[in-house]
């Protein structure tokens, strides 16, 4: 047999599966119990961080994620945290100032992260330097810390093999850790999948990670092909949260690769009592709703359109609003057109709500950009960073006429603002990463600290030890 290469598994039941499958619904009590057990597979990575689980624990579950993380940590020491963090965007809606990002990446790392995936909707890799930077810095000072680049995957005249390969070399050159293909939208083909990684492996010395989502139906061959090709990782999700909008499952791609030189030696029995423990809350999830079977099965018009299921789905949802559900082709064919003009943007959160909404537009206003959002005018500003390939002056010319854009990096424009953070929350406070919590969600912060203090105090009132005057928190 060929030399021994086993394909490492990032486990993404914890973040992404849920995120995608439930709307990030999953709390912290259905994670605790099984941590031990997931502990000793010996998976490369567990992701269970980031993403939206943070703005969902604050919004929705009234859980503190800082606590989530700690917990999740306590509970399975020997296995590498992974998280997923939008560049200048941290795990919020805007760009925030260095000091934010700095600070963030520095308590995620120390509350329990191992391996922080950054990204940037427009593979901007500027808008990745600071967060890349100072977890680099914690690396080298306290010997914890992986910075991962991931590139946003996309199809389109601009995304050739040689613009991947140029990405990874520039990557390498960031001096990040590991480079991760983040396919979103399911859209990576299994022999596209080989060409690309037999490229980028050529490129760099880094290791590789696939993420791919089962939403098109062909995640499972492209990893196949993308491991045989030399792809180092993969991500998975165990099988009652697996396929459909999630991951592929992860005791499938385990039972695949069984026997070759790419055998994970994970033990399926493990992985079944693990998968047994998931599968009455998938089942509870389908009864109340929060699993809807329509995200389960194959989307193909993603493959067709090139558009990942939810801009699509936000689309029909624009055009039924306005009555104007006829215009779906219509609209169809202008989302390409759009995406061109603002420079052929791959398209994933929020790239993809501009240039969908803008279509929308303008196929109802029976004009192009007689009407443009004023995200679109930010992209056009270049508030968002650099894209790819340059956009249509005439376009820009129409929307923001005569107005100055810029073409450094967005946050440099942006001034240091933890202080002021700080300073606005904090009658709040109860730990610094409070100050962090704040900073991205203001309003769901502070209703969240609200509903924190509210309960202490019950909790004190219903359970103080009156005799020692303890009262528990
Ligand atoms: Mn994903």
């Amino acid at each position: 047999m060929a030399e021994k290469k086993p394909v490492k598994i990032c486990e993404t039941i914890l973040r992404d599966a849920h995120q995608s499958l439930i709307a990030t619904r999953m709390p912290t009590e259905i994670m605790l119990p099984i941590l031990e057990k997931m502990d000793k597979v010996g998976y490369h990575s567990v992701e269970c961080w980031g993403g939206a689980t943070f703005d969902a624990s604050l919004r929705f579950l009234k859980e503190d994620p800082w606590e989530r993380l700690r917990l999740i940590r306590k509970g399975m020491p020997n296995t590498k945290l992974q998280m997923l963090f939008r560049g200048q965007n941290i795990l919020g809606y805007r760009h925030y100032a260095d000091d934010v990002v700095e600070n963030f990446v520095e308590k995620s790392i120390a509350n329990g992260i191992d391996i922080i995936r950054i990204f940037d909707c427009l593979n901007d890799l500027r808008n990745l330097k600071a967060a890349v930077d100072a977890t680099i810095k914690i690396k080298q000072r306290e010997g914890r810390g992986h910075a991962q680049i991931a590139l946003s995957y996309t199809l389109g005249d601009a995304y050739t093999l040689d613009y991947w390969m140029k990405m990874a070399k520039e990557i390498e050159e960031m001096g990040a850790d590991s480079i991760c293909i983040k396919d979103m939208a399911g859209l990576l083909l299994p022999y596209k999948a080989q060409e690309l990684i037999t490229a980028m492996k050529s490129a760099t010395n880094l290791p590789i990670d696939l993420h791919s989502h089962y939403t098109s139906g062909v995640a499972g061959m492209t990893y196949l092909k993308a491991v045989e090709a030399g792809c180092d990782i993969i991500d998975t999700a165990m099988s009652p949260f697996s396929m459909g909008t999630s991951q592929p499952a992860t005791e499938v791609m385990v039972e695949t690769f069984k026997g070759t030189e790419y055998d994970t030696g994970y033990d399926q029995e493990l992985l079944a009592e693990i998968a047994d423990y998931f599968a009455p809350y998938r089942e509870e999830c389908l009864k109340t709703g929060l699993l809807n079977p329509k995200v389960m099965g194959v989307n193909i018009k993603t493959l067709l359109y090139q558009v990942p299921g939810g801009m699509l789905s936000n689309m029909v949802s624009q055009l039924k609003e306005q009555n104007a559900e006829d215009k779906y082709n219509e609209v169809l064919n202008e989302i390409p057109r759009v995406r061109k003009d603002m420079g052929e943007p791959p398209l994933v959160t929020p790239s993809s709500q501009i240039v969908g909404t803008q279509a929308v537009f303008n196929v109802l206003m029976g004009e192009r950009y007689k009407m443009a959002t004023d995200q679109t005018k930010d992209l056009l500003r270049g508030k968002y960073g650099q894209t790819v390939k340059p956009m249509n002056p005439e376009v820009i010319e129409k929307v923001i006429p005569g107005e100055e854009r810029i073409t450094c990096r967005p946050a440099d424009l942006i001034e240091n603002e933890m202080d002021k953070i700080e300073a606005d929350m904090k009658e709040y406070k109860q730990q610094d990463e409070d100050v962090l919590s704040y900073a991205l969600f203001p309003q769901v912060a502070t209703d969240f600290f609200k509903y924190r203090q509210a309960q202490q105090e019950k909790i004190d009132v219903t359970k103080a030890d009156k005799k020692n005057e303890a009262y528990p928190v």
